[in-house]
């Protein structure tokens, strides 16, 4: 049976935690035909969240709890990745929210996608099936639909409809043990996932997109802000140029 290591980032997220551990350990995961576990990346919470998690990870065999050391996002999921890999031998890892934006109902159609052979399966909000919170502003909306266009743009990838979500699965062998995540772009800032979308995408055979409805963050603080998002683009920006240089030469030398 295939091991599932779901990667989950919390900081400050006391509201959420423990409804969401409960969620995927009583209700999905009996649901899925894996092997599956969640593994919490900690930022020494000061809300009581780190309590929480420990605690249930003495109740639930499927969590684990580690402590992330270098401050940033990126960071999170770098320590996260190493250890699914490294100590849980992760068959496949998923990043996933701890603040409910990634409903635990569509873990199982995603992980359905990588049992059918899929080695990259991507939450999709733009594609059929998939949506953004009803709730949001237009504005909102509008920032979240053209910057997601921006980066398909500069990044001329027209395949793949969300470039930017959060919610991803991807296959160990021969995709993510292929990336140097110690060297991924912006590892201090969210905008790391773009490079780490950029270089999975260069190495799964087979990448799938599952819908889905993004839900709107109810409890506990946004850790995102204006300067996440800038990094984002400055980021596509810098791999789109990189791609078209390696296009530019790789032309050249043809000729
Ligand atoms: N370990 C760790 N977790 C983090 C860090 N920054 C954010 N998180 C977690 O990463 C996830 C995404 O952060 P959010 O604040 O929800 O960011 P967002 O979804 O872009 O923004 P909202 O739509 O406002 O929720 C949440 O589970 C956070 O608790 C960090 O530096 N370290
Ligand atoms: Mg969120």
């Amino acid at each position: 049976m295939d091991k599932i290591v779901i990667v989950m980032p919390a900081w400050n997220e006391t509201e959420n935690i423990k409804r969401m551990i409960e969620e995927l350990v009583k209700r999905e995961f009996p649901t899925i035909d894996a092997d599956m576990q969640l593994l919490i990346v900690d930022n020494h919470s000061t809300d009581g969240t780190t309590e929480i998690v420990e605690s249930a990870s003495k109740t639930y065999k499927h969590v684990h709890v580690i402590e992330q050391d270098k401050p940033g996002l990126g960071w999170a999921y770098v320590k996260g990745m190493r250890y699914a890999i490294n100590e849980l031998k992760a068959d496949a890892v998923m990043e996933m929210d701890a603040d409910f934006q990634h409903p635990p109902r569509f873990v199982k159609p995603m992980v359905d996608a990588y049992l059918s052979g899929a080695e990259y399966v991507i939450g999709s909000r733009y594609i059929k099936g998939g949506s953004v919170p009803k709730t949001w502003a237009i504005s909102r909306k509008a920032i979240s639909y053209f910057g997601n266009l921006f980066i398909r743009i500069v990044l001329l990838n027209f395949k793949i409809h969300d470039l930017t979500t959060g919610f991803r699965l991807t296959k160990v062998d021969g995709v993510l043990n292929k990336i140097d995540l110690e060297k991924l772009h912006k590892l201090d800032r969210f905008s790391h996932k773009v490079d780490l979308l950029y270089q999975t995408l260069k190495n799964s055979k087979k990448t799938v997109e599952v819908p889905l409805e993004f839900a709107s963050r109810t409890k506990d603080k946004s850790k995102f802000n204006w300067k996440e998002a800038i990094s984002t683009f400055e980021l596509a920006i810098l791999l789109g140029i990189k791609d078209k240089q390696r296009f530019i030469k790789f032309g050249t030398v043809g000729f």
